[in-house]
């Protein structure tokens, strides 16, 4: 029987991203399929703590296997902002346009763009914790291309590629990306725990 497990997430691209990764060999069900409709608070300063925050969430009110993922961008000459605030860098909302906006602004100048995405999974499993992370190197573009993906994909150029993450196709940006990482080494982790 397929694992069914809960993804504490509003955020529908990585609930296609994780889907992509995951395959059919696990079930996930979304907050709304729960019922759960607020957001889910994200109140801690890191990464982990958030991922923790989120999952610990819904597994109280659901009682079911759960995980969530939080993720940040972390620019080096910005002393690794955005970082745990990326989803709201510039506003409070989640505004990926103004985000980009205020991010190439900041960096209006700067010869070092690099930067990483560093996504943190922390998994509730039979009542357990277990975290992951996905870590991708790259560096932030002069300016804004592409039309796939979300968030800050328009600027962000993995190590190696010439492309933005919103430029590449969706496996392609899978393959490499920090969430691709991290949701393959939850699959792992579920795959030996069966
Ligand atoms: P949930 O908390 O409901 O999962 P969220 O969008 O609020 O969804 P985060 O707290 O992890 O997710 O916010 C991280 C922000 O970082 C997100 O709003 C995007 O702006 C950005 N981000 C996350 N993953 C990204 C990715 O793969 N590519 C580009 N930007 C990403």
């Amino acid at each position: 029987m397929k694992r069914r497990i809960v993804f504490a997430t509003n955020n529908a691209h990585k609930i296609a991203e994780a889907s992509a990764v995951l395959g059919d060999r696990f079930e996930l069900v979304t907050l709304r399929e729960c019922g759960i409709t607020e957001d889910i608070p994200e109140t801690e300063p890191t990464l982990e703590g958030n991922a923790s925050q989120k999952a610990h969430y819904i597994y109280e009110r659901t009682g079911l296997d759960c995980f969530a993922d939080d993720t940040g961008l972390e620019v080096a000459v910005l002393g690794g902002a955005p970082g745990v605030r990326s989803a709201r860098y510039a506003t409070d909302g989640h505004d990926f346009d103004a985000n980009n906006r205020l991010l190439l602004h900041n960096m209006e100048g700067a010869t070092d763009r690099s930067a990483r995405f560093r996504t943190v999974i922390s998994l509730i499993l039979g009542g357990r914790e277990h975290l992951f992370e996905g870590v991708v190197e790259g560096r932030i573009a002069e300016s804004a291309a592409g039309v796939g993906g979300f968030g800050y994909d328009p600027l962000f150029i993995p190590e190696g590629s010439d492309c933005s993450f919103a430029e590449m196709p969706a496996e392609e940006k899978n393959a490499v990306s920090h969430r691709g990482r991290a949701v393959r080494k939850l699959a792992a982790f579920l795959d030996a725990a069966e």
